[in-house]
């Protein structure tokens, strides 16, 4: 069956377009894959599956609120868009603003996105502007911008980004054909947890779904004001995507924790690299740092019996592991130098 993207799977529960304002590069969809080897090096006693988000069209969750907010961009007849990013955000708005011929500024903080994110913004043709500052810098000066300018601004204080968004956690119940007991996340500006809350809600209150899951997020030691209850000014983190000092999202990611009965909580850099690594060689599946912090969070919480026995797991990884391939080889063991030879290949192999 063709992926006909975001919009038209969801139409009914996303507000009205126009057909011909429909911008998709056939997001959506993806793979959701049970996770049996983690299940078993966790010694849990519970279902854990995979939302494999980085096999959106761009590399990432993104696409799922960037389809929405560029067709309405185009259906209210804007001629630029604009964001601010920690890369993955502008990775997406360029591509689907070049789809839709809009032009396309972005805002990064320099030095502190990948290099994959930087490459994909710097493709399609968008003005990149690389800021001597910090993400949240760069949303407050895109947020200037657009009061004055005719410039749509594409974040995810914009409302479309999260309708589209929360259409990840229809796909979920579709496809399970109920609601995890337990959906873990990374946060950075929040808007994600806030969509799926949004998107769980929307289908128990339809009948789709006869319970709600517990939300459970986590952040960045370094970066973790929602944990810290308080604004961080210097946030740090390997994980450049969710190295986010003060979030847009804060209060409805707070509304999503609470009103779930769930937890957001910290997470070090060294326990978002070990799941990393664990999720590549353990199921083979390369996702970037800040995506493994969902399963980082899990095996912390799994350490201290926080999940009771068969419950079901959904851990959300935000994007793929190519985003960020200068992390990837600084975080694996270094090749092995041999010459074209079969009995010094041999050799090396321990053959
Ligand atoms: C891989 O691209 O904020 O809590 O500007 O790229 O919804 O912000 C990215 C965030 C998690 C956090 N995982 O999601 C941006 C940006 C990855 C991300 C998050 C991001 P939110």
């Amino acid at each position: 069956m063709q992926n006909v993207g975001v919009i038209q799977r969801y139409r009914e529960y996303l507000p009205a377009l126009r057909d011909e304002s429909i911008i998709t590069l056939h997001e959506g969809s993806t793979p959701l894959i049970r996770a049996k080897r983690l299940e078993k090096y966790l010694n849990a006693n519970a279902a854990i599956y995979l939302k494999y988000e980085g096999l959106n069209p761009t590399g990432s969750f993104k696409d799922r609120g960037m389809t929405m907010a560029i067709s309405k961009a185009v259906d209210e007849g804007a001629k630029a868009v604009i964001c601010a990013s920690t890369g993955n955000t502008a990775a997406s708005a360029t591509a689907y603003a070049a789809r839709a011929g809009l032009r396309c500024y972005v805002l990064v903080p320099k030095g502190n996105i990948a290099m994959g994110k930087l490459a994909q913004s710097m493709m399609h043709g968008a003005q990149v502007l690389q800021i001597d500052g910090l993400f949240d810098e760069a949303l407050e000066i895109v947020r200037k911008i657009t009061e004055e300018q005719k410039i749509t601004l594409v974040n995810s204080v914009n409302p479309y980004r999260i309708e589209g968004q929360k259409s990840a956690a229809f796909e979920i119940c579709d496809e399970l054909k109920y609601a995890p007991d337990f959906h873990a996340l990374p946060v950075g500006n929040a808007g994600n947890i806030s969509a799926y809350w949004k998107g769980y809600r929307e289908y128990f209150s339809t009948d789709k779904i006869k319970a709600l899951p517990k939300m459970i997020g986590f952040q960045a030691e370094g970066s973790a004001p929602i944990v810290k209850n308080r604004q961080i000014d210097n946030p740090k983190t390997i994980a450049t995507a969710i190295k986010i000092g003060n979030p847009a999202s804060w209060r409805m990611a707070v509304a999503a924790r609470d009103e779930s009965g769930g937890l957001i909580e910290a997470v070090t850099d060294d326990e978002i690299l070990h799941a990393y690594q664990l999720l590549a060689s353990l199921e083979g599946v390369f996702c970037e740092p800040a995506s493994a912090a969902s399963v980082a969070g899990v095996l912390k919480l799994n350490k201290r019996k926080f999940f009771s026995n068969s419950s079901t797991i959904v851990c959300t990884l935000t994007g793929h592991g190519l985003k960020d391939p200068e992390r990837a080889i600084e975080s694996s063991d270094k090749p092995i130098s041999v010459p074209a030879d079969l009995t010094k290949i041999l050799d090396a192999m321990g053959l």
